[in-house]
């Protein structure tokens, strides 16, 4: 064992976990789709069923837990973070029983599931808005109505989705707030019933063996006051972090009884002081968060549907802040470039299409999976699969896409400009069916069954899973290993993270560093060769892992390939 005396490691280990145990330093989440993981009903919808049929794969990689994004009941309006109801299962998705065998399947593999809590908002589907739009005062304070006149909205903030966040309901002579979606009705947390409401919901499915969760937009629960309108932006600044967003997380966390589980809030244009108030333990609020700055490092002037290459000066100042600003508040930050809002990193950040498409998928997971924090992986990012690259907007799906497309061609631009922004941009870039094998459907689904609800990625022949597990030199296996060894070095799940060269533009490079033992991590983020001098002598290094077979080290330089990733060790 590298740590030496094998009873110091147990020990030292034993300590670690005891100590860490609250935090989930050591684990490793994986994100499902679940529409788009695995079909086996044959109706072109990923299922229940279709998660569990794939938990041997899940073991195999390594990961500790499954979050599975919503699949309650739902009018799909934004794929099930429109929820219509918060303690059953979609039928499009399974049954309850369904949900138990995945829960108890992946028990027995040493696998817990996430589910995702939408909570800032329900579908207007839902029974409470149904109420209130029937008139039930009770339900009506359930949600945000003001009261005024059908053609001045309360204020003038704009909707994440595009266009304004007030719906007019002419029964009711009232406007309703949705920052999402028209169907996506924001809930009132300042009624103590509404709070009491969800709280029950996380008993419900506490209950039922989920071992942990995932907050949709949470920090967008706390509405100010006052209502008013934002002269300087969207309104945005108005209800992010809100007042009484930490004392509600405390009420949730302990009348819901899930202090001690895994949770990670989705923080939506946060801050870091916000987001150590939100992880550090001694505040009972969430385990960890998600912060998205460096996911917008190729927005143009922040502008999500304006294009412009990545910054990477950007990127690393971002991993840099909020590495250190973290650590140094004890907070804990989730790990990730993927989810199923984002295009697929290695177009993003890697070489799609060229021929260190392998090497910059395994050098972004290095990147990302050695700093301090959970790393979560993304369905088929193991796989290095990449955005959709569809030719026509008609094989679009997503709501978001569809009313940007349109709300940039009421702004005067051509059609295929908008086009070209929304296939580098869409949240579809994620969402298109696991590619599992070469056959019709990369084997999402059965080759007799319906279409997929959105199109097979095409290079699903060259990339899909069949294929990396029989290779070797895969993506799939090289996640493995990075998984692997944040398990078996204390350093990754625990160590302190300290930023190499800052001002290196193309070398990402940071030391972690454990009760004397010490990680060293380097990554070129370019397609060209760069020499890489540090300040340390590598000599007492070995290395751990890379995406290259051979290595240039020598004393104190390292000679870097295109897009090479290297994992130094020293104790
Ligand atoms: O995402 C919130 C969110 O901030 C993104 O959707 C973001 O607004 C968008 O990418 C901006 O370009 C969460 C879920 O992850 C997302 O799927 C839901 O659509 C959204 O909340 C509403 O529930």
């Amino acid at each position: 064992m590298i740590r030496g005396n094998e009873e110091t490691f147990l020990c030292e280990l034993q300590e670690g976990k005891v100590r860490f145990m609250a935090n989930f330093q050591d684990k490793v989440v994986y994100q499902i789709y679940p529409k788009s993981f695995c079909d086996t009903s044959g109706d072109g919808l990923g299922d229940l069923p279709g998660v569990t049929a794939k938990l041997d794969y899940l073991k195999d990689l390594g990961v500790d837990y499954l979050w599975l994004t919503p699949f309650f009941p739902s009018p799909q309006r934004d794929n099930g973070y429109d929820v219509a109801g918060y303690r059953a299962i979609d039928p499009r998705f399974g049954t309850m029983e369904d949900l138990e065998t995945l829960v108890r399947e992946a028990d027995k593999r040493g696998i817990g599931l996430m589910l995702d809590m939408v909570f800032n908002h329900t579908s207007t589907s839902h029974e409470w808005f149904q109420r209130a739009l029937a008139g039930e005062k009770k339900y009506q304070d359930y949600y945000i109505f003001k009261e005024g006149s059908p053609d001045q909205p309360p204020t003038n903030w704009v909707s994440k989705f595009g266009g304004p966040a007030w719906e007019y309901l002419p029964a009711l002579g009232k406007w309703y707030l949705h920052l999402f979606d028209v169907s996506q009705a924001d809930l009132n947390w300042e009624n103590p019933a509404v709070r009491a409401e969800l709280a029950a919901i996380l008993r419900f499915w506490k209950g039922k063996g989920i071992k942990g969760f995932r907050f949709d937009v949470v920090n967008l629960i706390s509405k100010p006051a006052v209502f008013e309108d934002d002269h300087q932006g969207d309104g945005r600044r108005f209800y992010t972090d809100g007042r009484n967003v930490h004392r509600y997380l405390q009420e949730l966390v302990a009348a819901g009884g899930i202090e001690g589980m895994i949770t990670v809030g989705e923080m939506s244009s946060t801050s870091l002081e916000n987001c150590i108030g939100y992880t550090n333990p001694d505040n009972h609020e969430l385990t960890m968060t998600f912060s998205f700055h460096h996911l917008k490092v190729d927005y143009k002037n922040g502008d999500k549907w304006a294009l412009m290459p990545p910054d990477h000066m950007a990127l690393k100042n971002l991993f840099t802040l909020w590495q250190e600003g973290m650590q140094a508040g004890n907070g804990w930050n989730a790990l990730f470039w993927c989810n199923h809002d984002q295009p697929r990193a290695v177009s993003r950040f890697g070489d799609d299409g060229g021929p260190c498409w392998k090497q910059s998928a395994k050098m972004l997971g290095t990147a990302i999976h050695m700093m301090r924090g959970t790393p979560y992986i993304y369905q088929g990012e193991e796989l290095g699969m990449t955005n959709a690259h569809f030719a026509s907007i008609g094989q679009y799906r997503d709501v978001e896409s569809l009313n940007h497309y349109q709300i940039l061609q009421d702004k005067g631009m051509s059609p295929s400009d908008a086009l070209r922004i929304v296939q580098v941009h869409s949240r579809d870039n994620g969402r298109t069916p696991m590619q599992w094998d070469d056959t019709k459907y990369a084997g999402f689904t059965s080759e007799d069954s319906a279409e997929p609800w959105i199109g097979v990625n095409g290079n699903y022949v060259r990339i899909n899973a069949a294929d990396q597990l029989q290779d070797e030199d895969s993506i799939f296996h090289y996640y493995q290993k990075l998984i692997a060894l944040r398990k078996e070095y204390d350093v990754i799940a625990y160590g302190e993270l300290k930023p190499l060269d800052e001002k290196n533009p193309s070398v990402f490079a940071y030391e972690r560093e454990y009760q004397g033992e010490k990680m060293m991590v380097i990554c070129n983020f370019y397609g060209k060769k760069v020499t890489w001098d540090s300040e340390t002598e590598l000599g007492e290094y070995q290395c751990v892992l890379s995406n290259y077979e051979v290595h240039n080290i020598e004393s104190s330089r390292v000679g870097l390939k295109p897009y090479e990733a290297v994992v130094l060790y020293k104790k």
